[in-house]
């Protein structure tokens, strides 16, 4: 029943629902509050055979229906849950927690191809806010800070639309999938210093001629990739050359090729049996990077890492091969875990990047893009738990405080800048700090949109229960591919800079 590695994903496309709860913070505690819990139903079995669009709705909604918590207020948060011990996390309930899928199908499902026209729009209040840098940032920041700024209104509209681009995963069509309103997807972000430029795909690959570019991690890599390809594909359709181990796009034009290979965590996952670990449960090796993506690394000259959610997942996590602790698993109670999930989650990014920036064969452009925020938001019913019924930026008032999101992201610039200093010149190391420009983005995410399934329930029930719904993934066009616009800068800067 176990999370399966890489390879088992990659034979696996099918849904796996992850239950995730984001719980609010109740008070200022005298430890580390963490009201934020993930948990993972029992993987249930559905629908290994199909997987184009019918089939994926339908896993979907027996996920749904064998979940649970399905009929438990998705949004809810676990304002109660306490903490009261510094080294362990409590761990809330099912009952508490939101439902929603970080490993979907695998495969795509083809659409048909037309072009949308766009809606105008005014102007909002989203305004900028401060973040930390790091050092690896300010490298950028000579040149203009991409992290702090504001999203305005462009009603000239996406790049793409979902029927311009065929190979949206079905969960992340939201347009498609129903979503009433559709201005989500006109926002742009604009850096106080300068303008990110639109995305531009005819220079993109210009940029990128005879490169690769691997996009490695788990289902928000895999939702920034489709984004890429999905911009991309506005002006070449590229060939399908991909294999169980690795989806790849190439672009005969320039001969570009854009790569996309799953890994949960990105560290080390094993199933054989250790210690008292048996082999149902994932052993997770913190400090052995995952061999199924690091086999490849040397080919890419630009890597884009994600990663971070699966860290509320069930795993044991395993430190030269000791256990010294576990999310949703630590059979013994009368043992204490030495760390918990977060700190776990530090440590893999540590145990990652040094492995990149001091690989000997490997001399590419490795960017992290930050956790990537979600929007389970609230608790209160009045105020609008969940992300339901949310179609613009939220305003400096409206923005949701959430600490897990928070520690996570702080974790790992900690490991990143650990990393960075152990650096040796042959690959670049850059940090995409997208967590706090994007936890404005409450209104990118398909909310109860997730599937075509015309009698999915899309609002609250009579009792205020919101819908079950995704506010974790983003809607394609939508925010997401204000992330690909970052990295032609990065890149662009990066490049610049070599010659
Ligand atoms: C969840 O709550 C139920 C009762 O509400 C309890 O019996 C069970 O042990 C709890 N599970 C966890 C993981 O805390
Ligand atoms: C899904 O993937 C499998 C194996 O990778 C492949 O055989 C099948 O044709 C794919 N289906 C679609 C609809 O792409
Ligand atoms: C972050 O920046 C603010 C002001 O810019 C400063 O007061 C604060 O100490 C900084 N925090 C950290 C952790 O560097
Ligand atoms: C795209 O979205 C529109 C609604 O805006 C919908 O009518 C159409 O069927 C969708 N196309 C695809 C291929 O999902
Ligand atoms: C790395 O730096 C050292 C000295 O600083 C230099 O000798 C070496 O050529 C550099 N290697 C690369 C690949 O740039
Ligand atoms: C264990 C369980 O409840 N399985 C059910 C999952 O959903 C399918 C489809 O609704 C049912 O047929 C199973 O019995």
């Amino acid at each position: 029943m176990a999370l399966t590695s890489m390879k088992d994903h990659s034979k696996s496309p099918y849904p796996k629902s992850l239950l995730i709860s984001i719980g609010s913070v109740a008070g200022l505690a005298v430890f580390l509050f963490i009201a934020s819990s993930l948990l993972i139903s029992q993987p249930v079995e559905v629908n290994k055979v199909g997987i184009g669009q019918d089939d994926v709705s339908h896993s979907f909604r027996n996920v749904a229906e064998n979940s649970s918590v399905q009929a438990k207020v998705e949004g809810e948060h676990s304002s109660g849950s306490s903490h009261n011990d510094a080294s362990s996390y409590k761990i809330s309930n099912t009952s508490e927690t939101d439902r929603v899928d970080l490993d979907v199908a695998e495969n795509y499902t083809a659409q048909a191809k037309g072009k949308d026209g766009n809606s105008g729009g005014s102007q909002n209040d989203a305004t900028s806010y401060k973040l930390n840098d790091t050092s690896e940032t300010d490298r950028i920041n000579l040149e203009c800070d991409l992290y702090h700024g504001k999203w305005f209104y462009d009603s000239s509209g996406p790049v793409y639309t979902n029927n311009s681009c065929p190979i949206i995963t079905q969960m992340q069509n939201c347009q498609g999938n129903g979503r009433p309103d559709k201005e989500y997807e006109n926002w742009r972000w604009k850096p106080n210093q300068c303008d990110l430029p639109r995305f531009d795909p005819r220079n993109f690959l210009e940029l990128m001629r005879g490169k690769t570019l691997a996009f490695i991690g788990d289902s928000v890599a895999r939702n920034q990739m489709e984004s890429m390809l999905c911009l991309l594909w506005q002006v070449e359709e590229p060939k399908n050359r991909g294999n169980r181990k690795m989806h790849r796009y190439y672009f005969r034009s320039t001969s570009t090729m854009i790569v996309r290979i799953w890994s949960s965590w990105l560290v080390d996952p094993r199933t054989e049996p250790l210690d008292f670990a048996p082999a149902g449960v994932t052993k997770l090796h913190l400090d052995v990077p995952d061999k199924g993506f690091m086999e490849f690394i040397k080919d890419f000259d630009v890597t884009i890492l994600s990663s971070g959610h699966w860290f509320a997942k069930q795993s044991a996590y395993v430190l030269n091969n000791e256990i010294v602790g576990g999310q949703l698993w630590w059979p013994d109670k009368s043992k204490e875990m030495k760390i918990n999930n977060i700190e776990a989650f530090g440590i893999s990014v540590d145990t990652i990047l040094t492995a990149l920036v001091t690989h000997p064969d490997y001399s590419g452009l490795t960017i992290v893009r930050s956790y990537s925020p979600d929007h389970y938001e609230g608790g209160e019913w009045n105020t609008g738990g969940s992300c339901t019924g949310k179609v613009k930026p939220a305003s400096d008032s409206e923005l949701v405080n959430n600490d897990f999101t928070k520690i996570m992201h702080e974790k790992q610039v900690t490991g990143f800048n650990r990393a960075a200093k152990k650096h040796r010149n042959k690959s670049k190391l850059k940090l995409m700090d997208i967590t706090e420009v994007f936890s404005y983005r409450h209104d990118g995410h398909p909310g109860p949109y997730r599937s075509p399934d015309p009698h999915k329930i899309t609002k609250r029930g009579p009792d205020g229960k919101p819908p079950p719904q995704d506010c974790l993934h983003w809607c394609m066009p939508g925010p997401v591919d204000t992330w690909n616009e970052l990295v032609f800068e990065i890149i662009r800067q990066e490049f610049e800079h070599k010659s």
